[in-house]
């Protein structure tokens, strides 16, 4: 059979030379493109190259097959599938490899994307596929990094510098809001610091305020948590987790 042309290239190049794809994206149909331009995305910012097909399940078994049976001697080390309605793409892929298939089911259809969610996620035991949210591309690039960050550390770093810039659009988000609602920012910035540690209190010595939970077990006292996510802010000004 005629080897599959990638769809799109890998934004490295090394020498005049395009670097090898490490990950192998196919799709069911060029109308799922929009989507996946969310998973080239990534992959570009991340410097992974890649290779992407289209290639059906039902309309192309063989190309599909073909495929994933010779991705891992081309060097490709992790797959990406996505498909919508009865998306059986990823789980074929991980039927004709050992290389790890992140699946990526579409929405749309008769079901809205719960049919593609089903079918990419219910595997059968012994032909694992790793199921991200429908329309999950960015995800799926993100997870078929950290699959390759271990056992390359500078990809490591880079998702830790794409983490860090996640974080700080999140907290410049929530300035903008406490902005908006003239609110002070100081505690939030205090929150987002991580937990600065405090002398254990020996086990047997009892709380400073008992009174403070009358009739129930002395409590830990609670440690600041770093905040992660977006957060709201209540009437009274307080940010809660979202
Ligand atoms: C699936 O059927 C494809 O992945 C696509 O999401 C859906 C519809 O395909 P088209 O009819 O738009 O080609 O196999």
């Amino acid at each position: 059979m005629e080897r599959d042309e990638p769809a799109g290239s890998p934004a490295e190049a090394l020498g005049g030379r395009a670097a090898a794809p490490r990950v192998g994206i196919l799709m069911g149909s060029d109308s799922d493109l929009p989507t996946l331009r969310e998973t080239f995305a990534v992959l570009e910012e991340l410097d992974i190259p890649f290779e992407a097909t289209v290639a059906s399940a039902h309309r192309t078994p063989e190309r599909v097959a073909h495929y994933a049976t010779t991705a891992s001697e081309r060097g490709l080390e992790v797959l990406i599938a996505a498909a919508g309605s009865a998306a059986h793409l990823a789980g074929v892929v991980a039927a004709h490899t050992l290389l790890p298939v992140i699946g990526v089911p579409l929405k749309g259809g008769a079901a809205g994307g719960l049919d593609a969610l089903l079918a990419t996620a219910q595997m059968p035991r012994g032909v694992p596929v790793a199921t991200v949210a429908l329309d999950g591309a960015a995800n799926a690039a993100l997870l078929a990094a950290r699959i390759l960050a271990l056992k390359d550390p500078q990809l490591r770093r880079r998702l830790e510098a794409y983490r860090q810039r996640m974080q700080a659009r999140v907290e410049e988000a929530d300035r903008r809001l406490q902005a908006e609602l003239g609110r002070a920012t100081a505690h939030l910035q205090e929150a987002s610091e991580p937990p600065s540690p405090s002398p254990a209190r020996p086990v047997s010595q009892p709380p400073s305020h008992p009174q403070a939970h009358p009739g129930s077990e002395p409590q830990p006292e609670r440690q600041p948590q770093p905040r992660f996510g977006g957060g709201r802010a209540t009437p009274g000004g307080q940010a809660v987790a979202s």
